[in-house]
C-alpha cells in the first residue's frame, strides 16, 4: 500500500537557511522537503508539505489531512510550548503524528523542555538537525508497516 504523508513546519522555519545557521543549518526549508520528498518516494511513500506561521491555519492542515494522510511529520516550532489548540487538533485526528525539531529542545532554554503535543504523538524525533526529517519519515512508515 501506498502512503500520504504531511509534512508541516510551522512559524518561522520558513525563514530556515537565512537566519541563525548556527542553531538550525544553512539549509531552506524548501532545500529539506524537496530531498525528503525524494526520500519517501523512494521507499514508496508520497509527501505533501505544508508551512504556516498561524496557529488556525495549522490546526486546519491537520483536519483536512484527515480525510487523506496515513500520518505526518510535524514540526510545530514554537507553539509546540504553548498550544494546547495543535494538541486537541492531534489528538481529534487519532492520525500517527511524530513530533520533529531541528534542535534537541532538551539542551536549550528551559522553557523549551516542556512539549503540550508529545503526549498525544506517536513518537518524537530531535537533535539531528535535517536527519530528524528522515528518521521521522522512517520511524512513520515502520509503524504504518
Ligand atoms: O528545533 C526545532 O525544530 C524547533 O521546533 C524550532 C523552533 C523552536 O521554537 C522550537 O523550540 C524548536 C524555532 C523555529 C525557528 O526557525 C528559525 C529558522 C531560522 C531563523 C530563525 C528561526
Amino acid at each position: 500500500m501506498t502512503h500520504s504523508i504531511l509534512v508541516l513546519n510551522g512559524p518561522n522555519l520558513n525563514l530556515l537557511g537565512t537566519r541563525e545557521p548556527d542553531v538550525y543549518g544553512s539549509e531552506t526549508l524548501a532545500d529539506i522537503m524537496g530531498d525528503l520528498a525524494a526520500y519517501a518516494e523512494e521507499r514508496g511513500a508520497s509527501l505533501r508539505t505544508q508551512q504556516s506561521n498561524s496557529e488556525g491555519d495549522l490546526v486546519d492542515a491537520i483536519q483536512e489531512a484527515m480525510s487523506w494522510a496515513s500520518g505526518i511529520v510535524f514540526n510545530p516550532g514554537a507553539y509546540t510550548h504553548t498550544s494546547v489548540a495543535l494538541r486537541d487538533a492531534v489528538a481529534g485526528s487519532a492520525l500517527p503524528v511524530v513530533e520533529t525539531h531541528l534542535s534537541n529542545v532538551h539542551a536549550r532554554e528551559e522553557f523549551r523542555h516542556t512539549s503540550l503535543l508529545s503526549g498525544v504523538c506517536l513518537g518524537v524525533v530531535g537533535g539531528f538537525g535535517r536527519h530528524s526529517y528522515f528518521l521521522a519519515v522512517d520511524g512513520l512508515l515502520r509503524h504504518l508497516g
